[in-house]
């Protein structure tokens, strides 16, 4: 990506980047599938990294028979209570340390920090692991209309940091967030299961590499 601004802002996904709540939305949709009978597996559970709620149904409902959207509806709403449930178990103790520290040495180094999750949860999920304070905005499924792989949700979080797109990057685990910040014009960066995904502009396998982010002249 050609830009010729420093990063001064940084936009993190949520699920999968700062804390892992994957595993959670997998026993939520295991039951729901279960309990209807379609079948559903780590696999699966991965095409839904950074998919909103109903598009992940979606796709578990793929080779099931016919549901009505009222049926739809009720699945979704039941998983999230599932979901919820297990949400409150989650602590401060679920985030790396890393995390914590990076995320502490960027403020000192001026950087505004953003979250960009699809999650209609981000908001409690941050107040479980204590992180609420650490972010300048929060984007997320609540405040758009289109998920991943459209841009809007890291737009929204510029805006809300008021600083171009051009001057921020976004750290992204899904291919789908990968896709949505090239394109909003965003510079950006993919770990976990996205450091393998080589449209990404850059590609890290430890959190605190996203520091190299803070001095970064690209
Ligand atoms: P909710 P992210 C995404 O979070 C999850 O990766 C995805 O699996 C989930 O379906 C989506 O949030 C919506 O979550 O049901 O809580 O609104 O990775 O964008 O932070
Ligand atoms: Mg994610």
């Amino acid at each position: 990506m050609n830009v010729n601004h420093t990063i001064k802002g940084i936009i993190f996904d949520l699920d999968g980047v700062i804390v892992y709540t994957d595993e959670m939305h997998y026993r939520a949709w295991k039951h729901i599938a279960d309990r209807i009978g379609v079948e559903f597996n780590r696999d699966i559970n991965n095409r839904l990294r950074g998919v909103s709620r109903m598009e992940s149904l979606e796709i578990i409902l793929e080779n099931a028979k016919p549901v009505s959207d009222a049926e739809k509806l009720a699945l979704s709403d039941e998983k999230n209570a599932i979901y919820k449930k297990l949400l409150e178990s989650l602590s401060e103790k679920d985030v790396d340390s890393d995390v914590r520290r990076v995320l502490r040495e960027l403020k000192k180094r001026n950087i505004k920090l953003a979250i960009g999750s699809s999650s209609k949860n981000a908001g409690f999920i941050l107040k479980q692991i204590k992180l609420t304070d650490f972010f300048d905005a929060v984007s997320d499924g609540n405040n758009i209309e289109k998920s991943k792989p459209d841009p809007e949700v890291f737009l929204k979080a510029a805006e809300f940091l008021k600083l171009m797109p051009s001057e921020c990057a976004v750290v992204e685990d899904a291919y789908a967030g990968i896709d949505a910040a090239k394109a909003g014009g965003f510079y950006s960066v993919g770990i976990g299961a996205a450091s393998a995904y080589d449209k990404a502009d850059m590609k890290i396998h430890r959190f605190s590499e996203v520091l190299k982010l803070a001095t970064l002249k690209k």
